[in-house]
């Protein structure tokens, strides 16, 4: 291929990974990562496709400067710079890998998103709803992650030497080179891993990590062949499908644990996230190779390194997934996150502290184009009295404020609409009030109906 190939991109700029999460590519609806499963045939391979691109991309190819590694072996080579394993910062690390490999698919294709399997079912044999069960391992054209027994092969068989070991990466040690192959040996049946909620089981940060941690490694050992060691693991895509999963039940633990009711989850708060640990060095350094401390390129270019530690706010915020280990519906998080909710709405939730009357907490309602129909939140005072502050047409707006006390009496707030000349119907509850701190502000924006 030549150099002019309009194939060949150039990636000019590394998008932040929060930035590409936020700006939902092309369509302007949120990322959401789904359980590979469910994905049809033709989304499969479009994010087959976008991997298989990432290896004939490179950064920066416009300031006339490469290391002839492509943005694919790249993943590899950074994984061999740093091994970030058994550490507090195992999962916030995986999660930065993750979101930036995310944002360079994106690049490629605005419309992939970096889906996750679900560990804890048959690849072979992984339910994707109504009763059908897909396989995740099939080869040929149309084929997504290739064999699930022995080397890889079409569709992924770009990405090795075709088994040769003359002039692959095990035999040069140059990461421009591909590797030798990328191998599996998938176990027979399901892999013998916790349920999603006992791997993240623990109260605390430094517990569950250790859980967790050990969970992944059962899943990579049930792979097997390439995945089955640290060392090669990023040589195979299937990698991030597992990878996805593991930040999947991350996120799933900061959103919410049965019985946790506080209104603000401090596992979304960076200075609380990680516990016991959250002084760690690990957490507080900047995370390499981004910070161009490894030596490796570009980010050991002049300029272009990336200072950023992993209680940055584009690392503990997680990214939004279609399914968690808890349920988060209608949670103070799932609105802190605008996750889509079961009656098709968006609603965003933002407090902010100390900005009214000091003994006063105040209620807005708001809401934007295209929602136009009736949209009303009763605020009872649980004495027996209720505001109700409403939106409709061209009022956009609405607030009430109560005394503090009056908010802390166990009640909830209770969020209606009426749709299309439907009757106004109560959608959803909303409690924990007793935790909103006196002198806030709580807005609620209503985005999408
Ligand atoms: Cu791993």
């Amino acid at each position: 291929m030549s150099e002019n190939d309009t194939r060949v991109k150039t990636i000019q700029a590394i998008a932040e990974p929060a930035a590409a999460l936020e700006s939902g590519g092309s369509s302007g609806a949120p990322v959401v990562r789904r359980n590979i499963a469910t994905l049809s045939q033709g989304e499969w391979i479009r994010l087959r496709d976008a991997i298989v691109a990432a290896d004939r991309e490179f950064f920066y190819r416009d300031l006339n400067y490469t290391d002839r590694v492509s943005l694919w072996d790249k993943q590899d080579e950074i994984h061999q710079a740093t091994h970030v394993h058994n550490g507090p910062a195992f999962l916030p690390w995986h999660r930065e890998l993750v979101n930036r490999f995310e944002a360079l698919l994106r690049q490629i294709d605005p419309g992939v998103t970096l889906h996750y399997w679900d560990w804890t079912t048959d690849p072979r044999h992984s339910p994707a709803g109504q009763g059908r069960n897909v396989n995740l391992f099939t080869t040929g054209v149309d084929g997504f992650m290739g064999n699930a027994q022995g080397r890889a092969d079409v569709p992924l068989d770009t990405l090795d030497n075709g088994g040769t070991l003359a002039g692959s990466r095990d035999d040069t040690h140059e990461p421009a080179d591909p590797p030798r192959e990328i191998t599996r040996q998938v176990g027979s049946g399901a892999p013998d891993v916790p349920s999603d909620t006992d791997a993240i089981d623990g109260a605390d940060f430094a517990t569950m990590r250790l859980n967790l941690e050990d969970a992944h490694n059962a899943a990579h050992g049930y792979i097997g062949g390439t995945l089955g060691t640290a060392h090669s693991s990023f040589e195979d895509p299937f990698v991030f499908l597992l990878h996805s999963n593991l930040d999947r039940l991350f996120a799933s633990w900061q959103l919410r644990r049965i019985g946790d009711k506080r209104y603000v989850s401090p596992r979304l708060d960076p200075g609380t996230v990680y516990g016991t640990e959250t002084n760690d060095q690990s957490i507080v350094a900047a995370m390499e190779p981004w910070a161009g401390g490894t030596g490796t390129k570009p980010w050991s270019e002049p300029g272009l390194a990336t200072l950023k530690h992993c209680r940055d706010r584009t690392v503990v915020d997680p990214p939004l997934y279609d399914k968690y280990a808890y349920d988060v519906t209608f949670s103070w998080a799932a609105l802190f996150l605008s996750l889509p909710l079961e009656d098709g709405d968006v609603i965003y939730a933002r407090i902010d502290d100390g900005v009214v009357d000091p003994a006063a907490v105040e209620f807005v309602l708001e809401t934007v184009t295209p929602v136009d129909w009736w949209k009303a939140i009763r605020v009872p005072d649980g004495l027996g009295n209720s505001w109700l502050i409403e939106t409709d047409g061209n009022k956009r707006s609405d607030r009430v404020t109560l005394w503090a006390e009056q908010v802390h009496n166990g009640q909830q707030l209770i969020f209606h609409k009426a749709k299309q000349w439907g009757a106004k119907r109560i959608v959803y509850r909303l409690g924990d009030l007793d935790r909103l701190p006196p002198g806030s502000r709580v807005t609620f924006r209503w985005l999408k109906d």
